[in-house]
């Protein structure tokens, strides 16, 4: 076989943010320019020869064309076999199972998470290591280091092969493996959980669910595990379909935009007990009782209290991680089970080494990220099942659940503010200022609250010492509140300014405030000190969570 080479010229703005490399379609479409962050890729690994590659994306637009790309260049690159999903899809949980399960070299991971897909919206690519999990900064730096220096891309020249159809094809000496997207994640889930009585609940005429895919990548395995396998009614997975568009909407499981999953649980006569959303990849998980949210810290909390009720942790879990913005709700039930509790930046990346090293067994992040050492990533179904083996265990309501355990652990009120499409440098004079106010800010009062400690979070990795700075600005305040600023690394237009509010109430009587008036006070001191509109223009944020 002849392999191409193809003089290109390098990019410089090929630097992977919070989750990948991820930009808008178009910009992914300019001539060379996905084949140059692939071989940037390769070239930074090692031991490719005869190794095996996992290959799947979300099934957004380009997803198909870039596969047929990908493989073409493994085999060029002399891989032994990329073994990928039925039509080239696999949610991202999936593909860190595959990976582990297949003993990969890693994978390739095409999605742009929740942003929007579609011609007019965004792609992505990232990769993942042999653990299932995603690329640590060292190597995704290694990576923008190789794409800035890329001259000359490999190809080898070859007709598509057959992705919608299962089966092993030989391609230029190596072997494509496609396989059914949905069984190796299914089994997993079924070691898991106890699955005759999450049966048993769905079955029951007391309890209704619907589960959103938000037309992405979980329709294929929530029809199958949710209504197939689990017995759920049809018509308990609603937007089931993938498209390449996500059918317009934008595929983000919160209350801004699974906007039908949260009409149908608040109405006022609503009969459905449980709802969850996923995103694009699959990866993030939203859930809903009846007229009620819990948020992402509250649930990592709440599972991880409850976790010896699940088969898959019932001798206990060996600690806990959150990422710094995440409330600190989790950080109570670590220490009443007198477990270890880790905070980590922003970015599933870094739960990893905790992960590898046995250190903790759950992990989650405020941006709707719950996970667990099964896979490398976070993982939207796997939520899902969590809350649904829990209901099936307790007998009683979402909202029961959660209340209850603010009682017995106090509430920590919770939201996030983001301005999004912010001039950068509006963005980067707000941060600036912020930064210099910090060595003044210890010590002085607002109001009732007293600021104890002011810093830009720096994260020491215990596993490796790896040190990553600059990963959030945190006001801590005496009594355990918190307002954190970060720029969001996952976005594609100007930036996208995220501001995070946190209040501890330990008082029962007072768990029934509206969350944004209990917090009230500290986007008051979050106008005063980092004066958004100022530097922005913005008045308001534009999605709030
Ligand atoms: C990604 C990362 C998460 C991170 C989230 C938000 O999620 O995997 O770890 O919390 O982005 O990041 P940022 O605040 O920088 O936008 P996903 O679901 O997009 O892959």
């Amino acid at each position: 076989m002849t392999i191409q080479t193809i003089k290109t010229t390098p990019f410089d703005d090929q630097k992977p943010g919070t989750s990948g490399l991820r930009k808008s379609v178009k910009h992914f479409k300019k001539p060379d320019y996905l084949q140059t962050f692939v071989q940037a890729i390769f070239n930074t690994l090692e031991h490719v020869q005869d190794s095996t590659l996992v290959l799947g994306g979300d099934g957004r637009y380009f997803n198909r064309e870039a596969i047929q790309i990908i493989l073409r260049m493994a085999a060029a690159t002399g891989f032994g076999r990329v073994i990928v999903g039925q039509g080239g899809i696999l949610s991202t949980p999936a593909a860190s199972n595959v990976i582990r399960q297949y003993q990969a070299i890693g994978g390739i991971i095409l999605s742009a998470s929740h942003n929007a897909g579609g011609p007019e919206g965004d792609f992505g690519i990232k990769f993942n290591g042999a653990n299932g999990g995603p690329a640590p900064e060292s190597m995704t730096e290694a990576m923008f280091a190789a794409a800035k220096q890329i001259h000359e891309y490999h190809i080898a020249p070859l007709q598509p092969i057959p992705v919608d159809k299962l089966g092993k094809y030989q391609l230029a000496g190596m072997q494509v493996e496609v396989i059914d997207a949905v069984s190796d994640y299914l089994a997993l889930m079924e070691r898991i959980f106890d699955f005759d009585k999450i049966s048993a609940l769905l079955a029951s005429n007391h309890f209704k669910m619907r589960f959103d895919a938000m037309h992405a990548v979980t329709g294929p395995y929530a029809h199958r595990i949710l209504e197939q396998r689990l017995g759920a009614p049809e018509g308990t997975v609603i937007h089931g379909e993938p498209l390449a568009d996500f059918g317009g909407g934008h595929p983000d499981p919160n209350q801004a935009h699974a906007t039908e999953l949260m009409n149908l649980l608040y109405a006022r006569n609503s009969d459905i007990d449980f709802g969850a959303a996923s995103d694009g990849d699959g990866d993030r998980n939203m859930i809903l009782g009846k007229r009620f949210f819990v948020t992402p810290s509250d649930s990592l909390a709440v599972l991880a209290a409850n976790a010896r009720l699940i088969p898959g942790y019932k001798d206990g879990i060996a600690g806990i991680a959150r990422s710094m913005p995440t409330s600190q709700a989790p950080d109570r039930v670590a220490e009443k089970l007198g477990l270890p509790c880790f905070e980590t930046p922003t970015g599933w990346k870094f739960f990893g080494n905790l992960l590898d090293a046995g250190k903790i067994t759950l992990c989650g992040e405020e941006s709707f990220g719950t996970g667990s050492d099964h896979v490398r990533e976070k993982d939207g179904l796997w939520a899902v099942l969590f809350w649904l083996n829990l209901l099936a265990e307790k007998q009683d309501s979402v909202e029961n659940i959660v209340r209850q355990h603010w009682a017995e652990y106090g509430r920590n009120y919770y939201s996030r503010h983001d301005y999004e499409a912010i001039e950068m440098q509006d963005a980067n004079a707000l941060v600036d200022a912020l930064q210099a106010q910090l060595p003044g800010l210890a010590g002085k009062p607002f109001g009732d609250l007293t600021v104890s400690a002011a810093d830009n979070f720096t994260y020491t990795d215990p596993v490796d010492g790896s040190v990553s700075q600059n990963q959030g600005i945190r006001i801590l305040f005496a009594d355990g509140s918190r307002i954190i600023f970060r720029l969001s690394g996952t976005g594609t237009q100007g930036a996208t300014l995220r501001v995070y509010l946190e209040k501890y109430e330990a008082d029962v009587s007072k768990h029934d405030q509206d969350v944004q008036e209990a917090l009230a006070d500290l986007l008051a001191i979050v106008q005063q000190v980092a004066r958004i509109e100022h530097f922005t223009g913005r008045a308001a944020a534009d999605v709030i969570t």
